[in-house]
């Protein structure tokens, strides 16, 4: 009698879990669609990047990049800084976002935060040739990089 019971209420609670499980996997496709407008894509080492153009830092000791965001997206202005090989820079990470970012170039182990509306120093060095790639480590996905280029 009792052992019934139990055997009947066990496949009701597995049929429940079941049932839980399938209406929450078929409800998880959300589509993170490229729906940016404004300026185009840029290839950064792997990355698809939110291309924001290109400025010449050559001859110069230092450069602001903003880190930023608004309707289109997220990413650097400029995307993409040439300098000469070799060239010591102090950078100017200046935060015109909404939200936090991050600037961060992975060989030269930089990492920094900056709140929005604030703007922060590091010093980094083009490379010899080629391109060094840096990017914000909360939207690096969402196409927030871009590079340091020696032509
Ligand atoms: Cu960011």
């Amino acid at each position: 009698m009792h052992t019934r019971t139990f055997v009947l209420f066990s496949v009701a609670a597995v049929a429940l879990i079941t049932l839980a499980a399938c209406s929450s996997s078929s409800s998880t496709a959300a589509p993170a669609s490229g729906s940016s407008s404004g300026s185009g894509k840029i290839t950064i080492g792997s990355d698809q990047a939110n291309d924001h153009g290109t400025e010449d830092a050559t001859g110069k000791t230092t450069f602001e990049i903003e880190a930023t965001n608004d309707s289109s997206g997220y990413f650097f202005k400029p995307t993409i800084l040439q300098g000469s090989g070799g060239q010591s820079i102090t950078l100017e990470i200046k935060n015109d976002g909404s939200v936090l970012h991050n600037f961060s170039i992975t060989s030269m182990n930089v990492n920094i935060n900056i709140q929005p509306g604030a703007s922060q120093e590091v010093k980094v060095t083009f490379p010899q040739t080629g391109t060094v790639e840096y990017f914000c480590s909360i939207h690096h996905a969402l196409g927030m990089a871009g590079e340091l280029s020696v032509a």
